[in-house]
């Protein structure tokens, strides 16, 4: 389609949220001119003025097309299910688009936010939290996390080979992202046997492993 070559997107190899993104690109088959933003480079590239007249927030990513400029990841991605509906991201009926979503939220609001880098950063630097104490924040919250949607997706009817189902949709380009993080960070899974099997399904797709961290251009 003509709109392939306008996409633009602001991310930077280690951002779990435009690891969703670049995910949900790959899975519609949409190549985009990537613009790289460097968290931890000259202060945080995010605070420079340029970037900030892009995303008054200072967050990647941010993606821009057709004259639009959108940030937050989860507005991005159903964005692109908008404008390019196949391979959809979320499934027909308002009870399995609510599940879907309620996954990806209780990853997007209710656990990365808490381990995000500016919030790290203030407690270190603000609250004086030292390399342990911060593990043990993020170990927890994660772990709290992972708890909740082990036991959504082992009790929930609607898991297939995804989160819902068996094709992959917005709940796993939540999940696989934060699973990344949580591997970051040497953390335990095994408590979480659903959410390593799906992890397992994902990594078979070319999607999902070219959009790795590892994967990218500005990798380090
Ligand atoms: N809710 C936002 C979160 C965006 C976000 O937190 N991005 C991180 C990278 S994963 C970031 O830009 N952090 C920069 C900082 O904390 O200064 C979204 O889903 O897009």
């Amino acid at each position: 389609m003509s709109a392939v070559s306008e996409f633009a997107l602001y991310g930077y190899f280690r951002s779990s949220a435009a690891f969703r993104v670049r995910i949900a690109l790959n899975l519609k088959d949409l190549q985009a001119d990537l613009r790289f933003v460097h968290l931890l480079k000259e202060g945080g590239q995010q605070h420079s003025d340029t970037y900030k007249a892009v995303n008054p927030q200072e967050l990647i990513p941010t993606l821009m097309h057709g004259g639009h400029t959108i940030g937050q990841s989860l507005a991005i991605i159903e964005y692109l299910d908008e404008v390019v509906p196949e391979p959809a991201l979320l499934p027909p009926g308002p009870a399995a688009r609510a599940r879907v979503r309620q996954i990806a939220l209780a990853i997007a609001c209710d656990i990365h936010p808490l381990n995000n880098l500016r919030v790290l950063q203030y407690l270190r630097h603000k609250l004086g939290a030292d390399d342990t104490a911060r593990a043990d924040w993020q170990h927890h919250w994660m772990a709290t996390g992972f708890a909740a949607l082990e036991a959504m997706l082992t009790q929930g009817a609607g898991t297939g080979r995804f989160c819902h189902g068996d094709a992959p949709g917005l709940a796993d380009v939540c999940l696989i992202p934060q699973m990344a993080n949580a591997r970051r960070i040497e953390m335990d899974l095994s408590p979480y046997p659903t959410l390593r099997r799906i992890e397992e399904a994902a990594y078979l797709l070319p999607a999902f492993t070219a959009a790795r961290p590892e994967n990218q251009p500005d990798a380090e």
